[in-house]
Order: C-alpha cells, then structure tokens, then sequence
C-alpha cells in the first residue's frame, strides 16, 4: 500500500490505477489481489481509515485528514484505492462513509488544488474527482453518507453520491454545492446527481445561488434523508443499513444501475471534453482571482 501511494507522486492517479488494475466480478476495473486479506480488510492509512466488519459485511470508511477533509490529489487516490478494495471484497456489500473530525464532514475539493497549479496538475486533479465520483456513485455496494459536519461542495458531492443520507441534527452544519459562491460553475454531473436527489427546481435554485443548507433546512428538500442526534449519527447509519443489506444484493444492484446509469453513461462518455473544459476554466486569470478572493475570505474569517 505504501508503494501504491508513493508511487502515485511517480505515475500520477491513473498510473497508479493501471499498475494495479484487473477486471472485477463487476466488469469494473479494480485493484488487484496483491493486497493481502488483512490489509483489505481493515486499512489504516494517513487520510482515510476502513473496518470492515465481516460479521455484518458493513465498512466504514472514516475521512481523518486535518483540518477539513479537503479532497486534494493525495486524498481522492487513497478514496478510489480503499472504495476499488471492498468493491472487489466478496464480503463486503454496505459501505458507510463519515469523518473523525469535529464539525466537518468534508470541506470538499481542496481548493489549493486548482490555485496556482500548471494545466497538467489540474487535468490530473480533475480525473481524480471524477474518479470518486463514479465509483461512489456507481457502487455495487449500499452506501450511507453519515454526515457528522458540514459538507459543502464536494462534500456535498459525495455525500449525494451514496444511496442514503444520515445528518447531525445541528442547525450549525450545512450542506450543499456552493460552487457559485467561489465563481465556479458545478459541471453537468454534479448538477446532474442534484438533480436526481432535489428534483430540478430545487437543483436550480440550490445551484444558481450556491446555496448551503442548515441541517433542518436539507432535509426539507430532500437533499438529506434523515436527520439524528450527533451522537448517534453512526450507530443510526448501521442501523439503516441492515435495512439495506436486507434486500436481495442483486435485485437492489440492477434497480440502483437502472436509476444511475444514465446519469454516470453521460460523464463516461464526456470524460476527456470535461477535463478540458475544467482545466480551461479554472486557470483562467478571472477564475484564479477570484478562488484567491474566496481563500482569503476564509482565512480572514477566521482572524
Ligand atoms: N480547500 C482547502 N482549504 C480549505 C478548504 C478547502 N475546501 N476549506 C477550508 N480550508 C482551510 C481554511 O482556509 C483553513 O486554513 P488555515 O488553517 O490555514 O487558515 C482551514 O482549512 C480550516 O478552515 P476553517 O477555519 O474555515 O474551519 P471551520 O471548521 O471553521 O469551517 C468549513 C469548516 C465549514 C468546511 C469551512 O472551512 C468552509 O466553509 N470551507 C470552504 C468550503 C468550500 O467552499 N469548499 C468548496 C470547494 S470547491 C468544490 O468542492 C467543488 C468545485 C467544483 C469545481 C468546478 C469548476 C469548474
């Protein structure tokens, strides 16, 4: 494991992928078997730690990457290798995702990731996230997002990428893809996966004025599914996913396929124009200064 992510700074993400790529019983490309049963069973890493519970067939993956759980480069590899590791584990069928830090689940993508960086880096950085994406969203797993934070943006993002919605009911934490509030646009699969959780109306509204909901105020529009005590954010995700993993794995495979193939078809074939289009927009001098006026909000923020 180490090797794979030290190597990720030599061949980059999709290096790193083909070096460890096989086809899965998915028809999917996964990790390879090399690792052995214990690592994947329960992987310790520097930003993301799995345990697998082979009793229930339940991981959870928990984000631990001070301050925020920002999706860099690093992050987003770590995400795809351990999601390509249980989804390849026969034992594996519920995956619950949630965060160790106080008060934030992810602060989403990691905006000194697309600040100051060459094209190149940017490319590389952009077909990470959609890498997440499109394993998370298209999982043969059930899926809980235990959201015990707030989680704009990407966050938000992945938090709509998985099956179900668990909040902490703490009117402080908030939800949502704020993107136009950085001067940057949502590309079509977020707004797509809005769209598909809200409906279009609230996608547009959520979407045009960069909007992050409270907690209570989510789960009004449907864009959480349950909201719980803080405390009980996790063991309300395990809970539910018995629920879930109750159901016929086939039966609730093909009918998750059926709603979201359309929807992950769209970005596959668009992958590469969607790169470019992002590469070109973010490295424009307007876009640069305008990420630079929103970092320095947040830091002055904080003063
Ligand atoms: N990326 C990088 N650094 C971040 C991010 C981030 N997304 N968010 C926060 N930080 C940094 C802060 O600058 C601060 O740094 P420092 O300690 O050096 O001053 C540190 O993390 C801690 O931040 P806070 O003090 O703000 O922490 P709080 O616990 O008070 O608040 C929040 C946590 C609520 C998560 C808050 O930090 C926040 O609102 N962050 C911004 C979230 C955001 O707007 N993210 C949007 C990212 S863009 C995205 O995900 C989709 C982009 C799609 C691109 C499409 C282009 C075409």
């Amino acid at each position: 494991m180490a090797n794979v992510l030290r190597n990720s700074a030599k061949f980059g993400f999709s290096g790193v992928l083909s070096q460890l790529s096989i086809h899965s019983r998915h028809g999917r490309v996964c990790v390879s078997p090399c690792f052995s049963l214990q690592q994947r069973n329960n992987s310790t890493s520097p930003k993301i730690k799995v345990d697998l519970d082979s009793s229930t067939g339940v991981a959870v993956l928990r984000m631990q990457s001070p301050p925020v759980n920002s999706l860099s480069l690093d992050f987003l590899t770590e995400f795809c290798i351990n999601l390509e590791k249980l989804e390849m584990d026969r034992s594996c069928r519920g995956l619950i995702i949630t965060s160790t830090l106080s008060k934030v689940f992810s602060a989403g993508l990691d905006i000194m990731e697309m600040y100051g960086k060459s094209p190149e880096r940017c490319g590389e950085f952009w077909k990470a996230v959609q890498e997440m994406w499109l394993k998370l969203y298209g999982s043969n797993m059930a899926t809980i997002a235990a959201i015990n934070g707030s989680s704009p943006a990407g966050g938000c993002l992945m938090s709509i990428g998985c099956d179900y919605r668990i909040m902490a009911d703490n009117p402080r934490y908030s939800i949502g893809l704020n993107e136009t509030q950085l001067g940057i646009v949502a590309p079509f699969w977020f707004k797509d996966t809005l769209v598909n959780t809200v409906g279009n109306r609230a996608a547009e509204l959520s979407l045009e004025l960069g909007l992050l909901y409270s907690a209570p105020d989510a789960l009004k529009i449907g864009l959480v599914d349950q909201l719980v005590p803080e405390d009980q954010v996790l063991s309300t995700a395990q809970d539910t996913m018995s629920k879930w993993l109750a159901v016929p794995d086939h039966a609730r495979q093909i009918t998750k396929s059926m709603m979201r193939k359309q929807t992950i078809d769209k970005l596959l074939s668009n992958r590469e124009a969607d790169i470019t289009n992002f590469v070109s927009f973010i490295t424009k001098d307007s876009i640069q200064r305008s990420l630079r006026m929103y970092l320095e909000m947040l830091k002055s923020r904080k003063a």
